[in-house]
Formats: C-alpha cells, sequence, structure tokens
C-alpha cells in the first residue's frame, strides 16, 4: 500500500525548543509509520533574518543531530539548501501570487517589527518558498505548530491557482495541527509563542532540548503564573494553562488525571514536577545528540543519502512544473 507523503521543515535560528518539539517534532516521531515522511531542516528560510555564516553552518548540522536524537529513523532528513530545487520552484510560484497575499501574513507582520530597520525582500517572499518545499514533494500532509496555519493556507492556494492555470501538477496540502500543544507559549511572557529568535535576549523565555536539568529546574521554578495557586487547565489563566499543557504532552495523560493529582498542591509543587518530568523526557534525546554530533561523517552520510532521494522526486516535479509554464 502507498503511503501518504508528509513534509515539514524547522530552521536552523537558533535552540531548538520544547514549542518547536511539542509542536512538531514530536509529532513528526510518532508518527512516523503512518506515512511516507520528508524532512528539511530550512536553511534558506533561516536566511530571511540575517544570519552569522559560520554560526549557521554550525546550527545546521546540530539541528539535523537533533532531529535525529528526537527519534527519526525511517524519514528522508536533509538539508534544504542540498536540493536547489526548492528555490527554483519558489521563484516560479512567486511569479503566480499576488502581493496582496502575501501582505496578509501574520509572521511577516512580527518578524518584520521585530527589525523595522532592515525589513528583508526574503522575509516578505518566504512564504512562497515555503509552499515549493511543500509542493515539490506532492505532500499530502504538513505537520506543523499552529503558527504556520496560515502559511500552509497559502501554499494550499497556490497549488490551486497553479493547477487551474497551467493544468493538474501539485496535490493540495492539508495542515497537520496536534489538539495539545500546537502553540506552546514563552514561560516568561504566557502571552507571547516560545520561540528561537526570542530565546536569545530573554534567558527565561524557552526551554531548549539541550538545557541541563539545573537550567530546567530554574527555568521552570522562574515561569510566569499567577496568585490564584489552582492548578486547572483554565485558558484564562495563561501561565498555568502553558505549564499544564506541556505537562500533559510530555506525560501523555488526561486533563482530569493531571487536575487530581496536583489538585491539593501548589505551584511550586507543580512547576517541580513538571521541571523533573522535562528533564526525564529529555534526558534519552540529550544522550543521543550528544553521540550523533560527535559523529560528523555519519550524520553527513545520512544527509547525503537524504538529499539525493529528496532530490530524485523534486528534480521531477520542478521539471513537470517549469514546462507547464513555458520555461526550456
Ligand atoms: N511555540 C510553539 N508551539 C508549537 N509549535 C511551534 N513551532 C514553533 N514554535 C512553536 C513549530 O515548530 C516548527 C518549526 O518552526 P520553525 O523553526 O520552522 O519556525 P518558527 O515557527 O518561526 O519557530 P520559532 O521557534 O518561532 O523560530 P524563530 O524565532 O526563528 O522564528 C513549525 O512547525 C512551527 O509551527
Amino acid at each position: 500500500m502507498q503511503l501518504k507523503r508528509v513534509f515539514s521543515g524547522i530552521q536552523p535560528t537558533g535552540d531548538i525548543h520544547l514549542g518547536n518539539y511539542l509542536g512538531a517534532v514530536k509529532n513528526w516521531v510518532d508518527r512516523e509509520k503512518e506515512y511516507d515522511n520528508v524532512f528539511c531542516v530550512v536553511n534558506s528560510h533561516a536566511i530571511t533574518i540575517p544570519q552569522d555564516p559560520k554560526v549557521l553552518r554550525e546550527k545546521t548540522y546540530e539541528l539535523c543531530a537533533m532531529l535525529l536524537a528526537c527519534g527519526l529513523k525511517d524519514s528522508t532528513l536533509f538539508i534544504q539548501s542540498e536540493v536547489q530545487e526548492h528555490t527554483s520552484l519558489g521563484w516560479l510560484l512567486t511569479c503566480i501570487t499576488p502581493m496582496g497575499d502575501l501582505n496578509r501574513m501574520t509572521q511577516f507582520k512580527d518578524k518584520s517589527q521585530k527589525n523595522p530597520k532592515n525589513i528583508l525582500a526574503g522575509l516578505f517572499n518566504y512564504p512562497n518558498l515555503m509552499s515549493a518545499d511543500i509542493l515539490l514533494y506532492k505532500s499530502h500532509y504538513v505537520p506543523v505548530g499552529e503558527d504556520q496555519k496560515q502559511h500552509i493556507e497559502l501554499a494550499r492556494d497556490t497549488a490551486i491557482r497553479f493547477n487551474r492555470d497551467f493544468g493538474e501538477t501539485f496535490i493540495v496540502p492539508e495542515p497537520l495541527i496536534q489538539k495539545e500543544g500546537a502553540r506552546i507559549m514563552g514561560l516568561d511572557d504566557p502571552t507571547k509563542k516560545m520561540s528561537k529568535s526570542s530565546g536569545v535576549d530573554k534567558p527565561n523565555h524557552l526551554i531548549a532540548l539541550l538545557d541541563t536539568p539545573e537550567v530546567i529546574l530554574k527555568k521552570c521554578k522562574k515561569a510566569t503564573t499567577d496568585s490564584e495557586n489552582k492548578i486547572l487547565f483554565d485558558k484564562d489563566r495563561a501561565g498555568i494553562y502553558n505549564l499544564l499543557t506541556i505537562y500533559q504532552c510530555l506525560s501523555g495523560d488526561s486533563k482530569e488525571n493531571i487536575e487530581s493529582e496536583f489538585a491539593n498542591k501548589g505551584y511550586g509543587e507543580f512547576k517541580v514536577a513538571l521541571a523533573d518530568l522535562i528533564i526525564e523526557k529529555l534526558k534519552p534525546i540529550r544522550e543521543s545528540y550528544l553521540k550523533l554530533i560527535d559523529d560528523k561523517s555519519h550524520l553527513e552520510s545520512i544527509l547525503k543519502s537524504g538529499a539525493n532521494k529528496a532530490r530524485e522526486i523534486a528534480e521531477k516535479t520542478y521539471k513537470e512544473a517549469k514546462e507547464k509554464m513555458g520555461l526550456i
């Protein structure tokens, strides 16, 4: 039986954190057997914000090792810039996408506000590259966190537009968004999404998958809550709700069980239990990561074979799209 294809990507823009893990990567790993998976470290996306080239190279390899450490085994894993058809198809899609569609993207608005004096054209155009990533592999599903939903909708519109104007070519992809954990919030400010870039200048914003047990405990203890001291899944109390969601995603337990487990306990005790759970779940990932990053040639050979497999599919799709648009 032919499995449906899944594509997703992650940017090597900083330290991969619990939000990336619970919103996306854990889902990739847990459902790996159900699909024909293509996963990509999207370094060409990363340069839509200025990067230090040396750091970008290192972070790219580190993130690849981290994805394997999280448990990916049978997926096609590669680095985006190794398959040039991503940027080539990105250009074709740029030429059929109205500016108005890109103008609506909330992530562009958020990210450009962070650096208003240096807004790069690549940041504006980035959703087209993301559409190309997905459409190149004729992907059925795209497992992502909630912040990426709008970009998937754009990829769907683009596929529909291309198929209408140039003939049936692309599969119209669907997002796969987790019920729980699709939007993990910052520990310092539970009204803001946990993000790698915010973690750079705010030490208590995120929990990185490579944080040591001591750091995890410290960050959990400092996490913003409220003064009610009641451990309930109450969306109006964003801080405790966020911590409980992390607990639920990692423990796999139901909301009711978690609430009754902590019914007579205070925030202090809950935060220590949460830290213990995070430490326990991240320990094997950390250990496996340290081995993988230590053996660069093994890592490079996995990535090379991933890129070769990806390229085989990507070349065919790009050729088909290019010819349909009349390019020689
Ligand atoms: N806070 C989050 N909660 C749930 N899912 C999240 N994702 C990101 N943040 C959260 C999901 O992680 C996957 C990889 O994201 P990405 O690295 O490609 O880009 P991003 O969404 O822009 O992630 P960051 O951490 O916010 O990075 P920066 O700060 O560089 O922009 C995606 O599936 C995303 O939905």
